[in-house]
């Protein structure tokens, strides 16, 4: 090999291998970085593609669960899979109608896939013709979408699946896919692959890339911390999920050594039982037993269900990613809009003690409801006691504050003081004697430095 081709091929290689590692930061740095993040709370999960058509039933037999797995759940081979892509047309497709949506409710982010583990990518991308730009639609789906959430101030993400059933080089040979093109695929061709897409989705300028399908045994250490050095060089202000390299400890989502990259960690159809201090973290979760678009899912969690998890989530200094599965017409299913409809109403008045909090000081969860707190200007804490149990007796008991409370109002009331008593240990707010709000009262109690 000549000295030049040799010299070439090493350098395709460490491109290939190993981008330089991401300068570190520095903790106001990560603090800038990570700010909008904190600040959300709440972001809407988006699961979206072919998977969308079948909806969840192949060959007469409905799966239940996951239905964006349908190829595998159904082991249909790549060639059968393949002609899904001439049906779909999502012809009633309203961006700008989803970001209203996720708006009202409070959502701060939207993190859509662009491409889940079928491999079928929403824009028209040049390095596969696997793309919507294939389809009887034809048009690139995340456009309008950049679009409607650059005009509303959200956040636009992408879910990226790491896994990839379609590419002839993803090294997990599952035999149902018929469709490995090489006995030992070539995973460098597929990270090339991945990183050209992800070149493309970078031009959507994304808060975040939420990686997944790492789990594989194809995918390595060494290769997720190669994207997240490559992804962070070429846009600084990324913020990267923690399925980008192999740390995570399963569905609870936080990574089992500092070793591992990734900038906050993903529990999935879980909350912890608390939080961890100074690591970011965001909850996963459906609205019903799906992530892709089910016909015949109606496993609906109630609105109160949705709302007090976004709650619990916020008082243990968490996010909330709450999902919808979009039909192949492009309609959110009309239970997932009355749920966020119903969320809206209630965000309405009480968005303040969900946005820009952090977790409540407690070091339980009372029995009485959830805490969140705001550190104020003045250097004085604005706690929110959500209240999901009312008493009956018209005394709220407070107990484990550890600063002086001045003042307690009804959120909804701000210029209606309640009377506080103080005990030796605790603390009592009269209360009106029936809940104003039965999904949760926010009571916000001023405390002193
Ligand atoms: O396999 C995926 C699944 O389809 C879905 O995308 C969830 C959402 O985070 N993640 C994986 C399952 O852990």
């Amino acid at each position: 090999m000549k000295a030049t081709s040799f010299l070439a091929v090493t350098a395709l290689a460490a491109m290939l291998s190993c981008a330089p590692p991401a300068q570190a930061e520095t903790q106001a740095e990560n603090d800038a970085r990570m700010g909008w993040f904190r600040e959300a709370r709440f972001g809407m999960f988006i699961h979206w593609g072919l998977y969308a058509v079948p909806a969840g039933e192949w060959n007469g037999k409905k799966f239940d669960g996951g239905v964006e797995w349908i190829q595998c759940f159904a082991k249909i081979p790549t060639a059968e899979y393949t002609p899904l892509i001439e049906k779909f047309n999502p012809q009633r497709y309203d961006a700008d109608a989803w970001v209203r949506l996720a708006k009202d409710a409070g959502m701060k982010y939207i993190v859509i896939t662009s491409k889940h583990h079928d491999g079928f990518c929403l824009w028209d991308s040049a390095q596969t013709d696997w793309d919507v730009g294939a389809t009887p639609y034809k048009e690139d789906l995340l456009k309008p979408l950049a679009e409607a959430c650059a005009k509303h101030g959200i956040r636009l993400c992408f879910y990226h699946s790491i896994m990839d059933w379609h590419h002839p080089e993803w090294g997990d040979k599952a035999p149902w896919r018929g469709n490995c093109a090489t006995a030992k695929p070539d995973m460098d061709k597929f990270t090339a692959y991945l990183k050209a897409q992800l070149d493309e989705l970078l031009a959507y300028k994304p808060g975040i890339l939420w990686f997944d399908g790492e789990w594989e045994a194809a995918w390595t250490h060494e290769r997720g911390v190669d994207l997240y050095n490559y992804l962070r060089a070429k846009s600084p202000s990324l913020i990267i999920n923690n399925r980008v390299d192999k740390g995570r400890d399963g569905m609870a989502g936080f990574n089992t050594g500092s070793q591992f990259k990734g900038d906050y960690c993903t529990p999935e159809q879980e909350i912890p039982a608390s939080g961890l201090p100074g690591v970011d973290w965001e909850s996963c979760m459906t609205m019903n037993n799906t992530w892709g678009y089910s016909a015949h899912d109606q496993a609906w969690k109630s609105t109160a269900m949705l709302v007090r998890n976004l709650i619990d989530i916020a008082s243990k200094g968490g996010n909330y990613l709450l999902n919808v599965g979009p039909t192949a017409e492009g309609l959110i299913p009309g239970p997932s809009i009355e749920r966020l409809q119903g969320i809206a109403a209630w965000m309405k008045v009480n968005g303040e003690a969900i946005h820009g909090t952090t977790a409540s000081p407690f070091p339980t969860a009372p029995a009485w409801g959830r805490c969140t707190t705001r550190r104020q200007p003045d250097g004085t804490t604005r706690l929110y006691l959500h209240v999901f149990n009312w008493p009956a007796d018209g005394r709220l008991v407070v107990t484990g504050l550890t600063k002086e409370a001045r003042t307690a109002s009804l959120l909804a009331k701000p210029g209606e003081a309640l009377k506080l008593t103080s005990g030796a240990d605790s603390l009592t707010i009269a209360v009106p004697a029936q809940a104003p709000d039965p999904i949760a009262t926010v009571i916000v109690l001023e405390v002193n430095r």
